[in-house]
């Protein structure tokens, strides 16, 4: 007798944002047809044993092969960081299409699209970088590209090559209103970060762990209650990307209290690391932990923790960004120790994301696993205008899924061996996690069985986006399992 699916997965405990549940899943073209228990056969059979499936994760803010200024280069390509990606549990990424100033966003986009093409093993969209908003981007690029599918665009508040000033965020805010597109906006001001860097080198104070001391969380702080109020102004939705400090959470609580439509993403670095990472003394190892904003203090670990329990986070992201410690283009640019504020900012994290936060978050009762899919797959799906179409497990959903390994008896000890990036370090080496995706399935094809990755390059598909489904703002609780 015929086959009636490509795939069947069996005995899988499907676990979507809303319910729990024991079900087959059957698979057909590459997405999900339908759903029971004791379905008929298929060409392939994967036994989940009753173990854990969640939707494939949607990683809604990394960056890969990302071009920037000389001599650093990022490490991961689509082709090294898809397959990081998908042995982690994740099945769709959406890095940056990065406009540098001069530069037309259509050149941006194009340039970014020979870049994955051919190399991504798994799904992709893109967010669009807007450095420059000239006039014809305003008027012509801009709302092409929105209509095109690049439905969300960041700005940044900092970085010299890339910061906008209040008008122009202003600007952009009213446009991605008319258009119905996501603003992301990068909180931090430029100008406070400035004034103390100048101050740290003037002392003579060049160590890592001083790139923490020139972004303190007071300067994340007002650059959140201003975007807050840019966006109150305009009466837009906007999504603050990597919030790191218990400040910008309380004003991301305040926002919502008023009814704001402030939606707002954590990343897993602002849970595990602590300023402390960057140093405790002028050695250099703690460049592999600088990033921006940088990580705090365990005050500010148990404010994002609440948050993520709390319901006030809407999405949880790696912002994977690859430079390599021992590297001329990575933290040691040109093969130096260089002063901090010219290490290249950025962690690898892609692959570790989901473990980390379904062993530490899920497994500890922190957050319910259906909130680990609501932030890790759901709502990035529905914030970003690939929902139902990826983000749940559902009939008529891509075949995105992971079936969870729990062993809590049984720890992994994560090592930078283990990963499938192409950076030479973790920050999270010698860690412990009591779980890790046993097979990691994307349109329908198993890429991860758990020890070896089977992904084609190219196989990857870009995914126009529609328009943004606003999550409203509820309080989830701290739900059991
Ligand atoms: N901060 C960013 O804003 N982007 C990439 C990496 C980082 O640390
Ligand atoms: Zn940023
Ligand atoms: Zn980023």
């Amino acid at each position: 007798m015929d086959a009636e699916f490509d795939l069947v997965i069996r005995n899988a405990q499907v676990a979507t944002a809303s319910d729990t549940f024991l079900s087959d899943i059957g698979v057909k073209d590459g997405r999900i047809v339908q759903m029971g228990l004791s379905l008929g056969a298929g060409k392939r059979e994967v036994d989940a044993q009753g173990r854990i499936t969640t939707p494939g994760g949607i990683d809604a803010h990394c960056h890969l092969d990302q071009p920037i200024a000389p001599p650093a280069r990022m490490t991961d390509d689509f082709e090294s960081g898809t397959r990081s990606a998908a042995c982690g549990g994740t099945t769709t990424i959406i890095p940056f299409a990065a406009q540098q100033k001069g530069q037309t966003l259509r050149a941006a986009v194009d340039d970014y699209h020979r870049r994955a093409e051919g190399r991504a093993s798994i799904d992709y969209g893109f967010h669009l970088i807007v450095s420059d908003p000239t006039p014809d981007v305003m008027a012509n690029e801009l709302p092409q590209l929105i209509a095109e599918g690049y439905t969300s665009f960041k700005i940044y508040m900092t970085y010299d090559d890339m910061k906008l000033d209040d008008g122009q965020i202003l600007r952009l805010l009213a446009l991605a209103r008319a258009h119905g597109a996501m603003a992301m906006i990068h909180a931090e001001n430029s100008e406070c970060i400035a004034w103390l860097t100048e101050s740290l080198l003037d002392a003579g104070l060049t160590a890592p762990r001083y790139h923490a001391a020139s972004r303190p969380m007071l300067v994340e702080r007002e650059a959140t209650h201003r975007a807050i109020s840019l966006a109150e102004l305009v009466n837009v939705p906007m999504l603050l990307v990597h919030v790191s400090a218990r400040d910008a959470v309380e004003q991301i609580q305040w926002a919502r209290s008023r009814g704001l439509k402030v939606l707002s993403e954590t990343c897993p670095q602002y849970l595990f690391l602590t300023a402390e990472d960057l140093g405790m003394d002028d050695g250099y190892e703690g460049a592999r932990c600088v990033c921006s904003p940088p990580p705090r203090d365990s005050d500010s670990q148990e404010a994002i923790w609440s948050a993520l329990a709390d319901g006030t986070f809407t999405v949880f992201s790696s912002d994977h960004a690859p430079f390599s410690f021992e590297s001329p283009t990575g933290k040691k640019p040109g093969g130096e120790e260089v002063a901090f504020p010219y290490i290249p900012n950025g962690i690898p994290g892609i692959e570790t994301r989901l473990p980390l936060l379904y062993s530490e978050g899920v497994m500890t009762g922190r957050i319910s696993i259906n909130r680990f899919v609501e932030l890790t797959a759901t709502n990035p799906a529905k914030t970003y205008g690939l929902h139902p179409r990826k983000g749940t497990i559902a009939i008529g959903s891509d075949a995105d899924l992971v079936i969870w390994d729990e062993h809590p008896d049984d720890p992994v000890r994560l090592t930078n061996a283990m990963l499938h990036h192409a950076v030479d370090y973790t920050p999270y080496e010698g860690r412990s996690l009591d779980c890790w995706p046993a097979y990691t399935i994307t349109g329908g094809e198993v890429v991860w069985d758990g020890r070896r990755y089977f992904g084609t390059p190219g196989r990857g598909r870009f995914l126009p986006r529609g328009l943004p489904t606003i999550v409203p703002a509820k309080p989830t609780g701290r739900a059991a399992r």
